[in-house]
């Protein structure tokens, strides 16, 4: 299985470590191909190279964008060398053989990150390259491929350990990783087209990532696990920077994720607002006139849940906030900012991670939303539904007040963000108690009405914060069930899509209790 290396091809955009590797191959006797750059590049140092031009019988054309598409290129990667027939066109067309090719392609993921311009994007798109890897890494029975230039070091380990062969084994790895290359170069080509012209489909886009970080674990110990990155620079917990702390972790990074969206939903604009999350749902959201009050009061809904929590902020984390958070433990804070104060008192807390993303995230964009099943991937549009006022339909006999509206259009938006089925009691627009993810939505309004009652406890109210709260729920009640509930515990607005077959009976009761109901028409589940 093993095979010599007796003509290589090497076309490199990145040129590190380009040299070492052509003198250990020149000084095995390997003959040189090359392309334009790469060929000046190795003869500046010295090494003797046979230009592709010449090979072709053709210049390099058209600014480059045809180099090396030619059959003495493309057949001397892909004949099969224990095949007469093949043997026979290349000696009857001059074609002689390839052995080795080196290639890193055009560098379109930094274009793409320096935020090049459409027809400079385009330029970087690289044809020759990837026709070339996915050629020799279809022969890698006789040919060795290599796409990174940290695979030099094993390149020329398996060449000194096989007296300038490789092995089939080590070829098929390479062959692995060429393909791997090349999908996730056109995938990030795919995916910045998507967003130059406006998302497609999810039928029309490509499911691919680009490795990131390798994680400690999973969900679990017992996971490994990895991060992939899609590119995009919308500000979130992908391209935030993280100023402290340890490494983030699987369950921090999906976490941070679920926190910064969600107050994301909140315009600075409409003042300082802070989410904290456990286990993907919010166990408090708040606005306040001051962040330091914000987070209060979002610490205030939940206080034994938002023990190692996750805290987003709207707003630049100021001291006065900062040293409200570290009066508890909490895993990360992620936020559009921090001041010099507030860095410096979360200098000493080595263990809470301090994220500084670029913006906030816009609730409104599109993008796709991903969940896994045996077998498959699930594919959706992300849920970027917005409702505002003038697109409520108010179907009580009593409309809501004024700061009963304010309410119930936070509750509806951090609805949006709890795991269905959800049921969010909001009160002067602070969440007073959550229920989220269970099977039946009777019961989440009941876990969120004892929440709010446990909240009554932890600050010393004399009666629970849910009396005089409205409350949202993600989908319509089925049944007026639900809804009595939530009238009991005190609430005395509720918006939720409406669309149920019994909305008439769930009306009905809703005007008996004195309630105001608005419709949203739309449905926020989560799952
Ligand atoms: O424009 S291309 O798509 N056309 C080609 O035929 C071709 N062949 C190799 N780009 C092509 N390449 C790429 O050129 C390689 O993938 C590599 O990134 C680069 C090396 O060019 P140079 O040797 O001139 O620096």
């Amino acid at each position: 299985d093993l095979h010599p290396i007796r003509r290589a091809l090497l076309s490199v955009s990145d040129k590190t470590g380009l040299i070492d590797l052509a003198q250990a191959l020149a000084a095995r006797g390997v003959e040189l191909l090359s392309t334009g750059g790469t060929a000046s590049a190795m003869r500046d140092a010295g090494l003797a190279v046979t230009d592709v031009s010449e090979v072709t019988g053709f210049p390099e054309m058209m600014d480059g964008r045809v180099k090396t598409l030619h059959p003495a290129v493309h057949g001397g990667l892909l004949a099969l060398r224990d095949n007469d027939a093949h043997i026979g066109a290349a000696t009857a067309h001059g074609i002689r053989e390839i052995d080795l090719l080196v290639v890193n392609l055009y560098p379109f993921e930094a274009a793409l990150a320096r935020g090049a311009e459409y027809d400079e994007m385009i330029e970087n798109i690289d044809i020759g390259g990837p026709a070339m890897i996915r050629a020799a890494a279809k022969n890698h029975r006789f040919v060795g491929v290599v796409v990174d230039v940290e695979d030099y070091p094993a390149l020329l380990a398996q060449l000194e350990a096989n007296d300038g062969q490789t092995t089939y084994a080590f070829r098929q790895r390479l062959a692995q990783t060429a393909y791997a290359r090349t999908g996730a170069y056109d995938a990030a080509v795919s995916t910045w087209m998507a967003g130059a012209i406006g998302d497609p489909a999810p039928r029309r886009r490509v499911v691919a990532g680009t490795l990131a970080q390798t994680l400690r674990y999973g969900e679990n110990p017992h996971q490994q696990a990895a991060f992939y990155t899609d590119g995009s620079e919308r500000p979130g917990v992908a391209t935030a920077q993280q100023l402290q702390g340890k490494e983030l972790s699987y369950n921090n990074i999906n976490d941070t994720d679920a926190a910064f969206e969600l107050v994301s939903e909140f315009l600075p604009s409409d003042g300082p607002a802070c989410a904290i999350i456990k286990h993907a749902n919010p166990c408090g959201v708040a606005r306040g006139t001051t962040l330091k009050q914000a987070y209060g009061r979002a610490f205030d809904c939940d206080r034994t849940s938002a023990f190692g929590g996750i805290v987003a902020l709207n707003t630049i984390l100021d001291s006065e906030t900062a040293s409200e958070i570290v009066q508890i433990f909490t895993e990360v804070v992620i936020a559009p900012g921090a001041d010099q104060g507030a860095r410096d008192l979360f200098a000493s807390k080595k263990n809470l991670r301090l994220l500084i993303a670029p913006g906030l995230a816009n609730p409104a964009a599109g993008g796709l939303a991903f969940s896994q099943v045996s077998g498959g991937l699930l594919v959706q549009d992300k849920d970027n539904g917005r409702v505002g006022p003038d697109d409520l339909k108010v179907v009580t006999k009593r409309a809501p007040t004024d700061a009963e509206l304010a309410d119930l259009l936070f509750a509806w938006k951090v609805a949006k963000h709890v795991k269905s089925n959800a049921i969010v009691y909001v009160k002067d627009g602070a969440t007073v108690g959550v229920g989220a993810g269970q099977m039946s939505r009777v019961d989440s309004s009941t876990i969120a009405a004892l929440k709010a009652e446990r909240m009554a406890q932890d600050l010393g109210l004399d009666e629970t914060p849910a009396i005089g709260s409205v409350v949202a729920s993600d989908a319509f009640f089925p049944f007026a069930d639900g809804l009595l509930a939530a009238a009991e515990a005190g609430a005395t607005a509720i918006i939720q899509p409406g669309g149920s077959m019994r909305d008439d009976e769930v009306i009905a009761a809703a005007d008996q209790a004195g309630l105001a109901m608005v419709f949203t028409g739309m449905r926020h589940f989560r799952h």
